[in-house]
């Protein structure tokens, strides 16, 4: 039987398990990257495992989430991430040299390689043919030291493109259009591979943009093949060397075969709240807007702000609307300056931001109240762009500048001829915002700092053999990390500092929780299906477990919080019926008892002792992952297995 791109890249770094579907694998990780949300959490980590020097073939700490530095726990952050970089053999992207996929796509990523990020938008690489993974830091910091990446081996998906886009419809409207079909939650348990004769009508930053939101439909991951549109982008940043070609067999298997027509699509367009509401531009035409937000590592490469130039060129925004552009990198902002390009953006009266997440993540161009912001981005969950009543809509950098420029929700075929964009043969290729680790023989020396907001992180409670706990907070479906952990510009500095943060757990769904958990001592959560998606973020495991949570109930679970769940020793079930959700109340004491037994067997009962109901639940957990939860987390599993 053939093997499918994602199959060949696996087989290649099994270090344990089989492929076989739904059981657990071990795979040896290539490359890492982190970013500084995420990344001084992971990096301090990676520090209490006692390895000198990381064992990837490339490991780089981005800078590039929170980078306006307001107070000093912000830069206190990046310092400490930078020294703790150079002294174990990472390289380190500066604040301002973009962000970290955008930058990860140019200049490292590698056909065939494989890569985890501790961030959910990690299979931006799948664009260049990478097998590209988010992951919590704690799973970056081991595969640093050179441990394996555990994953549940993915069924596999083919979306097979034919034709060819038309004009004014992009990459992005592609990456809509499958989540209007799968949903955010279609893609959970499967690898999507991008295949057809469609694919060759794609440059790699548009196949990026849509790997990139495969993180949206919940998916492992997603691939391109490499093939010669692959050669030649790297040939153009100089590393041409990298390439290899990359294709599925004939003959390979598909759990499950989707076909676009590209020919066929339409502008789209996500309406608020979640990334898979989506409608056609058109459909939207009289809604005003007060802001547009152009740049994320969905939409930031140098082929989408040349377009964005070339739209905005002559042309000014309309007096109501507000508008940013934030360049993915240096290299981008660079090259659209020498191009001339960068004046046309700014003569048009957009904002030009730094290269880094900036609104995306909520630092800063919050929309006014109830103000609808139309973003290039990925997601528009509730409250994240730091305005609660926020309505914010995703669309592609043609639709924003068409909106920006009218002022209501435009679709860009009405701007007329669609421009011709000519790319250049070579990239203006320059590190110098990329610092090497320091030589070996230097490195012991050399002093790690940190600053005061650097807190300790908690420890994980090994699971015994039962848990009383009150069930602090029952919440609904779809329930994202944005929801569990905020971010934004308020919050974001403390991400080294868990009390802290702690202060603003679940803020989004009810702003007692932090308050009523603590007063609870041990508690339990309950939620719907795929509590936890988005974000790679394991502050939404670790504030909980700082917040005295012990368990989750919920009725699925997304694959990179579950596994954070675990990592941190909070106990993840799920209701072995559904409908039993509604027997659960807010304020209920909870027993979970027999645990040693009912975890082994993957069963588990769950008494209600306020109303004496019983509870079936289901824990699917191996026999790593019990042992791990039996451990208090993964750090301290990791210590019993290899005693120093
Ligand atoms: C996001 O897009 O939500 C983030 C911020 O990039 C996160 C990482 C984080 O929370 O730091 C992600 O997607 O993993
Ligand atoms: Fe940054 Fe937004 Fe991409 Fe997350 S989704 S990495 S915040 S640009």
């Amino acid at each position: 039987m053939g093997l499918t791109i994602a199959q060949k890249i696996i087989q290649s770094h099994l270090v344990g398990g089989s492929m076989v579907p739904g059981e657990e694998i071990a795979l040896r990780i290539d490359q890492t990257l982190t970013q500084d949300a995420t990344g001084t959490m992971a990096y301090l980590e990676f520090e209490t495992m006692g390895i000198d020097r990381v064992r990837t073939e490339r490991s780089v700490a981005y800078i590039d989430h929170n980078t306006l530095q307001c107070g000093f726990e912000n830069p206190d952050d990046h310092r400490y991430i930078q020294s703790v970089a150079a002294k174990h053999g990472i390289w380190f992207s500066r604040p301002g040299n973009g962000i970290c996929h955008q930058v990860h796509l140019e200049r490292f990523g590698v056909p065939g390689k494989t890569l985890i990020g501790s961030d959910s938008h990690t299979p931006t690489g799948g664009g260049l043919g990478m097998l590209a993974f988010g992951a919590g830091g704690m799973d970056v910091a081991v595969a640093m030291g050179g441990g394996a990446y555990y994953i549940t081996m993915p069924k596999m998906y083919k979306v097979h493109l034919t034709g060819r886009l038309r004009p004014f419809v992009t990459a992005k409207d592609v990456s809509l259009e499958i989540l209007r079909i799968l949903s955010v939650k279609g893609g959970v348990g499967a690898i999507i591979e991008w295949g057809g004769p469609g694919v060759e009508t794609l440059s790699v930053p548009q196949r990026a943009t849509i790997t990139n939101m495969g993180t949206e439909l919940g998916a492992t991951t997603s691939i391109f093949p490499s093939d010669e549109i692959t050669r030649a982008f790297l040939r153009a940043q100089g590393r041409e060397q990298d390439y290899t070609p990359l294709s599925s067999d004939e003959d390979a298997v598909y759990d499950r075969v989707i076909d676009i027509d590209l020919s066929a699509l339409e502008p789209l367009i996500a309406c608020p709240h979640s990334p898979d509401n989506v409608v056609k531009v058109s459909t939207l035409a009289d809604v005003a807007v007060d802001q547009v937000c152009i740049g994320s590592c969905t939409n930031s490469s140098l082929q989408d702000m040349l377009t964005v130039a070339a739209l905005f060129k002559g042309r000014t925004v309309a007096p109501g609307v507000s508008v940013s552009v934030s360049p993915g990198s240096r290299q981008v902002l660079t090259m659209l300056s020498d191009m001339g390009a960068l004046n046309d953006i700014l003569l048009s009266g957009a904002r030009l931001l730094e290269c880094a997440c900036g609104p995306c993540i909520g630092m800063g161009f919050s929309p006014n109240s109830g103000g609808v912001s139309l973003r290039t981005f990925n997601r528009n969950f509730l409250g994240r762009s730091g305005t609660r009543d926020g309505q914010v809509y995703l669309v592609s950098p043609e639709t924003a500048v068409a909106s920006a420029l009218t002022g209501h929700i435009t679709d860009p075929r009405t701007l007329g001829e669609a421009p011709v964009i000519r790319m250049p043969e070579t990239f203006r290729v320059d590190d110098s915002a990329v610092l090497p680790p320091l030589p070996p023989e230097q490195d012991r020396d050399a002093q790690v700092l940190r600053g005061p907001n650097i807190k300790a992180f908690p420890a994980g409670r090994p699971v015994g053999n039962s848990i009383r706990a009150q069930l602090t907070l029952k919440v609904g479906d779809n329930i994202t990390t944005d929801h569990i952990m905020p971010a934004g510009a308020k919050i974001l500095p403390y991400r080294s500092n868990i009390p802290y943060l702690s202060q603003f757990c679940f803020g989004v769904v009810d702003e007692s929780f932090p308050e009523r958990a603590k007063a609870a001592g041990e508690n339990i959560l309950v939620g719907g299906s795929n509590y936890g998606q988005g974000s790679s973020r394991e502050h939404a495991a670790l504030v909980p477990l700082y917040l005295g949570v012990r368990a989750v109930i919920v009725k699925s679970f997304a694959r990179i919080h579950i596994a954070n769940l675990i990592n941190a020793g909070i106990l993840p079930l799920t209701f072995e019926h559904p409908e039993d959700y509604d027997r659960l109340h807010q304020g209920d004491e909870l027993l979970l008892d027999d645990l040693d037994h009912g975890l082994e067997a993957g069963r588990v009962t769950l008494t209600d002792v306020t109303t004496g109901e019983r509870i079936p639940l289901t824990a699917q957990l191996t026999k790593r992952q019990l042992g791990m939860l039996r451990a208090g987390g993964l750090l301290a599993y990791t210590k019993e297995e290899n005693p120093q």
